[in-house]
């Protein structure tokens, strides 16, 4: 795998969530003291606390979640991002936040990192071409990021843009879609509990080619939602502009709730192909916001979903 540190670590066979929280109760069993932290010496654990937002359903191997990935600055194919991600530096990195916020200024990832709590998130992952995955995050709250910003009454929305490095980055330079790559979210769905910024991944730094050193991870809508190595964080007063929405807003809206009554333009939404299931594997069906509805829906209370899609 390719990431910010080296592992010798490889799982690549599947990892179940049991075998993985044994390890973490064995860890703490011990009186584990934190083993190092962000920044610290290879095979680091973040030691991310379980959180009650976690699913039960079953984990991907961390060999699928960092072998199949969408991350076109990288390249189209699902492997290139684990082929050519390596090549981005990811230490040092800065995360502009700015726009409607009191302290706007250019933030160190090491300094974001000492001042959130890292939970255990482990979510469904739907992806708008019906794909899907149970990822382990480990992460914070991006509300928490918000809040030391100290976000302002006038803002209703948070934009978000990848980094553009050229050099590091093979599939800036076919254009793919306008660069950077650039998110949004209404106020209250950056706020969310379960809206977080991802910083590991089964329990250790999160890989090159699925976002180092951080990426939004909002798991009710659709993947490309969850943007990736995130450089820049700016509070508005307005919808801002998002990339697949840009590039073609007849199939992408900005919401992009997971919504199995509505279909991409192209294809059905009812129903998703879990990764890793094998040839034979059944789909199984889409739910509604990705299952999250119990949390969610009510932020959209009185939106016409088919409209607002
Ligand atoms: N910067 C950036 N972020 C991105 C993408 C991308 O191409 N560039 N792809 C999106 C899409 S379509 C998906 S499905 C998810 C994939 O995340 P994963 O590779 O970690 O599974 O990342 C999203 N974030
Ligand atoms: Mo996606």
């Amino acid at each position: 795998m390719a990431g910010r540190f080296k592992s010798d670590l490889n799982w690549s066979d599947v990892t179940p969530k049991s075998a993985f929280l044994n390890r973490r109760q064995l860890m703490a069993g011990a009186g584990a003291v934190a083993l190092g932290s962000i920044g610290g010496p290879a095979l680091a654990k973040l030691d991310a606390a379980p959180s009650k937002f976690s699913t039960d359903a079953e984990p991907n191997s961390l060999e699928e979640i960092t072998t199949y990935n969408n991350y076109y600055e990288f390249g189209t194919g699902k492997e290139d991002p684990a082929r050519y991600a390596d090549a981005l530096t990811t230490d040092p990195w800065t995360v502009k936040i700015d726009g409607l916020v009191d302290k706007p200024g250019d933030y160190a990832f090491d300094d974001i990192m000492k001042n959130v709590t890292l939970e255990e998130r482990i979510y469904r992952f739907r992806c708008v071409e019906a794909w899907s995955m149970v990822i382990p995050w480990a992460g914070f709250e991006l509300a928490d990021l918000l809040t030391r910003a100290g976000v302002q009454p006038g803002a209703k929305y948070i934009a978000f843009e990848t980094a553009v490095r050229p050099e590091e980055m093979p599939g800036i330079s076919r254009g793919y879609l306008e660069w950077p790559y650039r998110e949004g979210l209404r106020i209250d769905e950056a706020m969310h509990p379960l809206t977080i910024m991802a910083t590991g991944l089964y329990d250790e730094p999160i890989p090159n080619q699925n976002g180092a050193p951080l990426r939004l991870v909002v798991p009710w809508k659709y993947g490309f939602k969850s943007i990736k190595s995130v450089v820049r964080i700016s509070a508005m007063d307005r919808e801002p502009p998002t990339s697949w929405n840009m590039a073609n807003a007849r199939e992408y809206g900005f919401y992009s709730n997971v919504n199995p009554e509505v279909d991409h333009p192209r294809w059905s939404q009812a129903s998703e192909r879990k990764v890793g299931g094998g040839l034979f594997a059944k789909r199984q069906p889409t739910l509604m916001f990705n299952g999250y509805g119990d949390e969610v829906a009510s932020l959209y209370e009185g939106m016409d979903l088919s409209k607002n899609f």
